[in-house]
């Protein structure tokens, strides 16, 4: 049977309430409501068979969408998917991410890491969520981007450069979908994406900084098929690494930090469709 699905799609049986105002809502997205109708690619027929889940949440919300009383409920532009408060699955891996993590980081976008083997296929190797808090986006960037869109502001390379260098508390988690990952691969896989990024930004002179990132993975972690890797941006430009919520350790650096964001939100970024939804939900953060 044919259902919708999204790359954002609601793995809950409660369907996901109204009550705060949702920026790239998808099905808002779908019939091209002012600001969050570039988000519309997020829409895709597939022909899947639809969870009772799904049917439920789709059905409330074409109930919303069609209603002709709509006058309570917050202005579409305003719509975001993190405050919905239910885990959102990326489709093509099923990896479920929560919506909020911890008290106060909101899901910004989702995406895949795939790497190419031998230029021979290319293997999924991660799915990802990044999450910002919005307080700190405020905070720092309001006064310096608040009077554009946030339409104005996706694609918009200051906005990029400044979420990338200040220190706003931002986390990107991981969940493994390749299932045979070793520590060694990881580590290699780093001084190719990390490392090329700390030249870029710090010059040639970042060796140790890369070992001493590196050397926080011992030989004995094993990270299978499912292991959620946090890395996240503390106050104060600190790199904490939780591997399945036990601590592995921290770096204070703001080239790591900048250079980690880089691989998710930079100008070359692993999946390009994840890293325009992340832009539009942290602009998205300003207008609130
Ligand atoms: O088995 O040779 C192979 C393919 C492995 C690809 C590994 C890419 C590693 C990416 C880094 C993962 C970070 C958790
Ligand atoms: O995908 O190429 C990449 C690099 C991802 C960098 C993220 C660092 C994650 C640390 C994982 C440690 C696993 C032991």
């Amino acid at each position: 049977m044919a259902s919708l699905r999204f790359p954002f799609s609601f793995s809950q049986t409660q369907p996901p309430h109204y009550s705060r105002p949702l920026s790239s809502f998808p099905v808002a997205a779908a019939v091209g409501a002012t600001a969050v109708g570039a988000t519309a690619a997020f829409v895709v027929l597939t022909s899947s068979s639809s969870s009772s889940s799904h049917r439920q949440f789709l059905e409330s919300a074409f109930n919303f969408l069609f209603s002709s009383d709509r006058t309570s409920l917050p202005a579409w532009g305003t719509l975001s998917l993190a405050d919905m408060s239910v885990p959102v699955v990326e489709s093509k891996s099923g990896a479920t991410f929560p919506s909020v993590l911890g008290d106060s980081q909101k899901l910004c976008g989702i995406g895949l890491r795939r790497k190419s083997v031998f230029g021979l296929k290319n293997i999924d190797v991660y799915a990802f969520g990044v999450y910002a808090d919005d307080n700190d986006i405020k905070e720092c960037l309001a006064g310096k981007f608040e009077k554009l869109s946030a339409l104005e502001l996706k694609g918009n390379k200051e906005f990029t450069e400044d979420i990338l260098e200040n220190d706003i508390s931002m986390t990107v988690s991981l969940q493994i979908v390749y299932g045979r990952l070793s520590i060694s691969t990881v580590r290699s896989a780093f001084e190719e994406s990390v490392g090329s990024r700390l030249q870029k930004f710090g010059g040639s002179d970042n060796k140790e900084l890369l070992q001493r990132f590196t050397a926080q993975f011992k030989d004995e972690i094993k990270i299978p098929k499912g292991s959620v890797i946090n890395i996240s941006r503390e106050k104060g430009y600190v790199l904490r690494t939780s591997i399945d919520g036990q601590d592995v350790g921290s770096i204070q650096s703001k080239l790591l930090c900048k250079s980690i964001l880089d691989l998710y939100l930079g100008e070359e970024p692993f999946d390009k469709q994840a890293k325009e939804d992340i832009e539009l939900n942290l602009a998205s953060y300003l207008q609130k």
